[in-house]
């Protein structure tokens, strides 16, 4: 579907008075960043592309869509992973942009508080917060280029969930514009809150089907002041596991971080950057990445080195950083892995969760499910599984055409999937489901949650103007 052109040129003459100029961008160089997210998987050219400067301006820009139901995609740093941001092709999405709206409104070091609007660059807004000794914990790869709003409209995840939760653990209030162009604002930081429903919770990780975000109370912390970080070598994923079950003991509330690696995935850090030495003197099937952090005046580097010397029934060999410099090194392994596995290519992405306890099971079902059906192809694995979640990827063999690639994606969701489900686990445990995992979304979900969430949807946005087709069909599609 094409826009007609005259309802086209009606919503740029109005977008354009309400807006400004330069507000608004239609030229298809204007558009072009615009119209690509960060995988590359999803492009689409959007109808305008949309600048508000102030909430108010955007309540605007939602009303006179309304007006004449044009559907409306807010996009921040088009970093997520699912499709959720980009408008979709040949449909006439008004993309929203809301890198204007990027200030930080207040920091309340005392209430370990702050305001901050869609539009800010996290990495921006974690400076600022530690310019004034506190930390906003959330933290990821993308962290210099994805933007708040789009943090809490995916409630984000990263590598420190298993120590501060997961975006939506670290929103007090919310500010953001319904569908019919209505504010709501409810950016109190208070700690506790009983009055009722707590609706902040239905747009946190509504991924731009409800509303759109325009500013976040987000709970702060101390800011750590001694950090230990070591990469240890182990025989199986199972002996991780093991470890990780003795650290949350030992180590109690100070484990910040524990991530998984694998021995080929550290071989592809090594090869993407060949001043990458290999972290230990033996290889290992299994590697952890993990991170001890505190602003008490403890001996953390005798907590973790004591851990780790008690747990030599598990760790083969491992490194525990004597800097800051060194445990970004270590970091490098996670990073430059996560960056260089797909070789400036395509490839199929998840980021499932198990049980804990089931973590090593699943591992080795969906590796071997994947070997066996795509013997060309690369799984890796790695993540978060501290909280059970893992990115299980598979990477296509070199010089497969885009059909190819198509296929094996195919392919490679039913083999790692089918284990998913048969542990009982989440088919997306961190980038949400957009359009990327819509269809694997709506055939395993349960006729009483689809009711709820689709009844949700239709009372808050009942002309589905609001990033139609992401999560559940739009009511424009034929299913
Ligand atoms: C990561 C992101 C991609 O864990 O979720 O690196
Ligand atoms: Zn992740």
């Amino acid at each position: 579907m094409s826009l007609a052109s005259p309802k086209r040129a009606a919503l740029l003459a109005a977008l354009e008075a309400a807006l400004g100029s330069g507000a608004l961008l239609t030229s298809d160089a204007d558009l072009a960043i615009y119209s690509r997210d960060w995988s590359g998987e999803y492009s689409g050219r959007p109808l305008a592309v949309a600048r508000p400067r102030s909430a108010a301006e955007l309540c605007d820009v939602v009303a006179k869509c309304r007006g004449l139901r044009i559907p409306i995609v807010p996009q921040g740093g088009l970093t997520g992973l699912v499709g959720g941001a980009v408008a979709r092709q040949n449909e006439a999405e008004l993309v929203v942009s809301l890198e204007r709206l990027d200030a930080i409104r207040n920091i309340d070091p005392d209430n370990y508080s702050m305001v901050v609007e869609a539009g800010c660059v996290l990495e921006t807004a974690k400076r600022a917060a530690e310019a004034q000794d506190r930390l906003l914990p959330i933290t990821f790869g993308a962290q210099g280029s994805c933007r708040i709003g789009g943090n809490v409209a995916t409630n984000a995840g990263g590598v420190n969930v298993l120590r501060y939760g997961m975006t939506r653990d670290l929103v007090l209030g919310l500010e953001l514009v319904l569908p019919d162009g209505r504010l709501w604002s409810h950016l109190s930081p208070l700690r506790k809150d009983n009055r009722g429903y707590d609706l902040k919770q239905l747009f946190i990780g509504s991924e731009g089907t409800l509303g759109v975000v325009t500013a976040v109370a987000f709970k702060l912390y101390p800011l750590p002041t001694r950090v230990e970080t070591a990469l240890v070598g182990l025989s199986s994923v199972m002996d991780a596991m093991s470890l990780f079950a003795r650290a949350r003991r030992d180590c109690g509330d100070l484990l910040s971080a524990f991530e998984l690696l694998l021995q080929e995935g550290v071989d592809i850090a090594m090869r993407a950057r060949p001043d990458l030495a290999p972290p230990l003197a033996a290889r290992y099937p299994a590697y952890v990445l993990m991170e001890a952090s505190t602003s008490a005046a403890i001996d953390l580097k005798e907590m973790l080195v004591g851990f780790l010397a008690s747990s030599d029934d598990l760790v083969r060999d491992g490194v525990v950083a004597a800097s800051r410099a060194q445990a970004d090194r270590l970091w490098l392994y996670r990073e430059a892995m996560v960056e260089h596995q797909g070789r400036g290519g395509r490839y199929f992405r998840t980021d499932v969760s198990v049980r804990i306890s089931d973590l090593p099971a699943f591992v080795e079902r969906a590796m071997a499910a994947v070997r066996a059906r795509l013997p060309e192809a690369l799984p890796v694995a790695y993540g978060h599984v501290g909280d059970g979640n893992v990115h299980l990827n598979v990477i296509p063999p070199e010089g497969l055409d885009n059909a190819g690639v198509d296929a094996l994606f195919v392919a490679a969701e039913e083999a790692i999937f089918e284990i998913v489900d048969q542990l009982d686990g989440s088919i997306s445990a961190e980038h949400g489901i957009g359009r990327a995992k819509r269809k694997a979304f709506l055939s395993r979900i349960d006729a009483v949650t689809l009711d709820l969430m689709t009844t949700l949807k239709r009372s808050l946005d009942p002309a589905d103007l609001m990033s139609p087709g992401r999560i559940l069909p739009s009511s424009r599609e034929a299913i």
